[in-house]
């Protein structure tokens, strides 16, 4: 009778297992029967009625069992879960054989490649590269290189003060003459940096820009060395065919001083829109150290000459790129950057 009944328990649990697609309805199953009001239980409190000798017997079958469908309910468990499993890593799968992505690549700006150009020629020519700091005294930015005290570039219109005593440099000089001032001779440097004008925007002028200034001390080093070693500096930068042309100047601290200018690389000198129909294009001013300036710094004029230039490096950047307009310098719109 008793074995009847948990025989039909038996057959009915095993159909409900099996219909059940997911784990709630697999739980419910469970709790019908095994559960505290579940079926089986309900078995075990009907035998009260039994006889002591029927008692055990029926005790060991439903025990028997309740282990056995508890087996079968984890085993469908162990099915569902895997199968919800096997539904994630289908949504997970990665195509290892897919081309990756490109990862996006940075540019130099246009002034970085002017730089790092200029830097290779002169470092080729056996040049040291040396940066110092954009707070100078007025004294290095200045007084040292023979800049009286009433001259107009030291009007506070075109310098920014920070006090009496210091200011943001206007030009890269000041590294230069702490060079000279450590008095290890002979000199050959380059200074690239950031210098600072009170100048308002335009097309052509920035509050901040970049300069690289040079300079050479040796102690035989004449007006034709910097004519040759400038000649050839244009030669590297704007290619071989490369003219160049001196025209007399006026700097404090050179004496005598020139501004070059370079055959226009557009229309090797015949004229053109470029060069406004000049056929030259002016890119540097230099000229032979004034002695006292030497001589400020501890070097003797009799025994040492140097030559000393200095290069707008936007100015550069803007030639050799045909940029018209120096504020795109600075704007850095990955648009215009992407394009060199
Ligand atoms: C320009 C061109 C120049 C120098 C910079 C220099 C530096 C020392 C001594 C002598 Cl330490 N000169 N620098 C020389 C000539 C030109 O820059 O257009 N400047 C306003």
């Amino acid at each position: 009778m008793i074995k009847t009944k948990l025989e039909e328990i038996k057959n009915k649990a095993l159909k409900r297992i099996e219909e059940s697609s997911d784990l709630e309805a697999l739980n419910e199953v469970r709790v019908a029967l095994l559960g505290k009001k579940g079926e089986l239980t309900a078995v075990l409190k009907g035998m009260k009625e039994l006889s002591a000798e029927e008692r055990p017997k029926v005790g060991a079958m439903v025990n028997e069992l309740r282990s056995d469908l508890e087996k079968r309910l984890n085993h469908a468990k162990d099915v569902i879960d895997y199968k919800v499993m096997e539904e994630r890593l289908k949504d997970e799968v990665i195509d290892v054989t897919l081309p990756a992505k490109r990862p996006a690549m940075g540019h130099r700006h246009p002034n970085q490649i002017a730089l790092e150009d200029m830097q290779n020629i002169f470092i080729g020519m056996g040049y040291e590269v040396v940066e110092g700091p954009e707070i100078e005294r007025d004294y290095y930015n200045f007084e040292a290189l023979n800049i009286p005290a009433d001259h107009p570039a030291k009007d506070e219109q075109d310098t920014f003060y920070i006090n009496g005593e210091f200011l943001l440099r206007t030009q890269t000089s000041g590294v230069q003459v702490h060079e000279m001032e450590k008095g290890k001779l002979p000199i050959r440097m380059i200074s690239p940096g950031r210098v600072f004008r009170s100048d308002e925007v335009d097309a052509t002028h920035s509050p901040s820009f970049h300069q690289v200034e040079g300079l050479l001390i040796y102690e035989d080093v004449s007006f034709s060395d910097l004519k040759g070693t400038l000649a050839e500096f244009a030669r590297e930068l704007f290619g071989e065919e490369t003219k160049v042309k001196f025209r007399p100047h006026h700097f404090p601290f050179t004496e005598p001083s020139a501004e070059m200018d370079v055959s226009c690389f557009k229309c090797h000198g015949k004229g053109c829109r470029f060069c406004k129909g000049e056929g030259w294009i002016e890119i540097l001013g230099c000229g032979m150290v004034h002695p006292h300036v030497l001589e400020m710094s501890g070097i003797d004029p009799l025994k040492y000459k140097g030559f000393a230039f200095g290069v707008g490096l936007e100015r550069i950047a803007l030639l050799k790129y045909e940029i018209d307009d120096m504020r795109l310098l600075y704007e850095n719109d990955v648009r215009f950057l992407n394009q060199f």
